[in-house]
């Protein structure tokens, strides 16, 4: 085997955001683009020499090409294994079982999740560490200065391997294997979950419908609901995953997984319904004319999680991202365990769940887990509602009317502003964050704050600090709201409005929007979000 050094010289604008790289397709395929990002990588992570990976993407357009030039750079820096998903297909959390099952070193994922895939859409690529989690800021930091003083690529000079063909390969003394990406993950859900349980529910006329939303879920959900729990074929939609995940955009929520929501809230609904995105991490949950937010669904999973086999010991903590609602903080409580508050992303998790000090974690972006992986995990979120279903005998839509009534309910909404120009987007967040100080005790839309801060967490295993997280604003009342700019976007800037209002007694049972709209009302007074973007709606309300 032949090793080419390829000279090349630092690319801007190669620092991940909130979760691994993403870009423009086309920015992916121009030359070197990729090239440059994998060598930085491996320079920033101590070298390939040796070492282990896992490899697999959610089939978007250009995700086997790129699997093909990783495993020559892979080659090319003196890596021993490879294990790659067959087709080049791995969900990010089948992946994240892989590198923690077989003691990898780290995994590359190919995926820009929930955003749209094709060449003239988006691509992305995340690096995992050996426990199988997000890469933490700090090894993306090293990563970012390798890529800034980058001066060569190896390259092993090499064929393509066939990734269909299930076995061993090689490149050079490098091994390439094969792997079913199914497999090992469907062994995990079977030891978590009573799927005996599920299957019976199932057998006893419980319908349900699962959209995979031609993303990479599609064979996972068809193993696992379909083979093994004997759903109804037609229960898995949008089953195939597609290059351009059929035109459509994989994520599940009310928006996006429209046609889910339709057959949900119709005469015509199954008892269960459900949704992953892009790289199978996230998850809507949603029973018969009853949308369960993520935030919720985070609450009532951490409340009845003992229900399911792989969580009958009790839970050691939980953890939520700073903007998802505090319903989960209130369950906590009354259990007395730890509730811990992180920036929004998977890798602030990543510590906690390491030293045991949480069992479950979740995001209001439908991202929910648990310590059986370091990453999100929607078909796991799926089967632990269905686990619950079957022992509890309640349906989703009484399930969460019991959970409101002992709890009280965290009416809760996000408002997204997209593709609005950067400059705006700064600026706003800039002169809100100015104003921080000086806004506790006035009112705006009849509304008084109590108190706001810029949101910061130090990481309590390694001390990390990461400031600049959201603006929170806390309002009388019970109402909070938090403003911050997403890390995910490929073209100008995506402005997330996070509101909440805790409501403890009385009806339970109000439209969210309703609720929420004096919240709305005066945030857009404080933060001058229409007068500023010239909106005068969000693009996008989950
Ligand atoms: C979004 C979500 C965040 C999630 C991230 C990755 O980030 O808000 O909660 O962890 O996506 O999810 P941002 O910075 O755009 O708000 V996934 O499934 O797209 O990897
Ligand atoms: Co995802």
């Amino acid at each position: 085997m032949q090793i080419r050094d390829i000279a090349t010289a630092p690319i801007r604008g190669q620092a991940p955001g909130t979760s691994g790289l993403r870009r423009k397709t086309r920015a992916y395929m121009a030359p070197l683009f990729l090239e440059n990002y994998v060598q930085a990588i491996l320079d920033g992570t101590g070298g390939a020499a040796g070492k282990t990976y896992v490899l697999g993407g959610d089939g978007r357009y250009f995700n086997a090409a790129a699997i093909q030039i990783i495993l020559r750079i892979l080659a090319g820096n003196g890596a021993a294994r490879v294990m790659v998903g067959q087709g080049g297909i791995l969900s990010t959390p089948a992946a994240s079982h892989l590198i923690r099952k077989t003691g990898a070193d780290g995994g590359f994922i190919l995926s820009a999740s929930h955003n749209p895939g094709g060449i003239d859409a988006d691509f992305g690529l995340k690096y995992n560490m050996g426990n199988g989690g997000p890469a933490t800021e700090t090894m993306t930091a090293a990563i970012v200065v390798a890529s800034e003083s980058i001066t060569r690529i190896r390259m092993a000079d090499s064929a393509d391997i066939n990734l269909d063909a299930l076995g061993a390969a090689a490149i050079g003394p490098m091994q390439v294997q094969i792997i079913d990406p199914v497999t090992d993950y469907l062994a995990l859900m079977e030891d978590l979950f009573d799927l005996d349980a599920i299957a019976a529910l199932i057998a006893g006329g419980f319908t349900l419908r699962f959209d995979a939303m031609h993303a990479v879920t599609g064979p996972y959900a068809r193993a696992l609901l379909v083979d093994r729990c004997g759903a109804s074929p037609d229960s898995v939609m949008n089953a195939i995953p597609l290059p351009d995940f059929g035109g459509g955009h994989p994520d599940p929520n009310p928006v996006w997984a429209a046609e889910l929501m339709g057959l949900m809230m119709s005469p015509d609904a199954p008892d269960f319904g459900a949704a992953s995105d892009g790289d199978g991490d996230r998850n809507m949950i949603v029973g018969r004319g009853c949308y369960v937010t993520p935030s919720d669904s985070l609450a009532l999973i951490a409340d009845r999680a003992d229900l399911a086999k792989g969580y009958r010991r009790g839970l050691a903590g939980v953890a939520r991202s700073m903007p998802t609602s505090g319903a989960v903080d209130r369950v906590a409580a009354a259990k007395g365990i730890a509730c811990h508050e992180t920036p929004t992303g998977w890798k602030f998790f990543g510590n906690l769940l390491d030293t045991g000090q949480i069992t479950l974690c979740g995001e209001e972006s439908a991202g929910t887990g648990s310590d059986h992986i370091r990453e999100k995990d929607g078909l796991w979120a799926v089967l632990m509602w269905l686990n619950i279903i079957a022992v509890s005998g309640q349906s989703v839509a009484d399930l969460m009317a019991a959970h409101w009534r002992s709890y009280g309910r965290n009416y809760y909404s996000r408002h997204d502003y997209e593709d609005v120009d950067s400059a705006v987007a700064t600026l706003l967040m800039a002169d809100l964050r100015g104003r921080l100080d000086r806004l506790p005790a006035q009112s705006f839309a009849g509304l008084r704050v109590t108190a706001a801060d810029d949101f910061a967490y130090t990481d309590p295993v390694d001390g990390s600090v990461s400031t600049g997280q959201g603006l929170r604003l806390f309002f009388e009342g019970g109402a909070r709201a938090v403003l911050r700019l997403s890390g995910t976007g490929t073209s100008g800037a995506t402005l997330r409005v996070y509101l909440e209002q805790l409501v403890t007694d009385g009806d339970l049972h109000h439209d969210a929007g309703d609720v929420l709209a004096p919240l709305a009302a005066a945030v857009d007074a404080i933060a001058g979000i229409s007068a500023r973007t010239g909106r005068t709606a969000p693009d996008v309300k989950t």
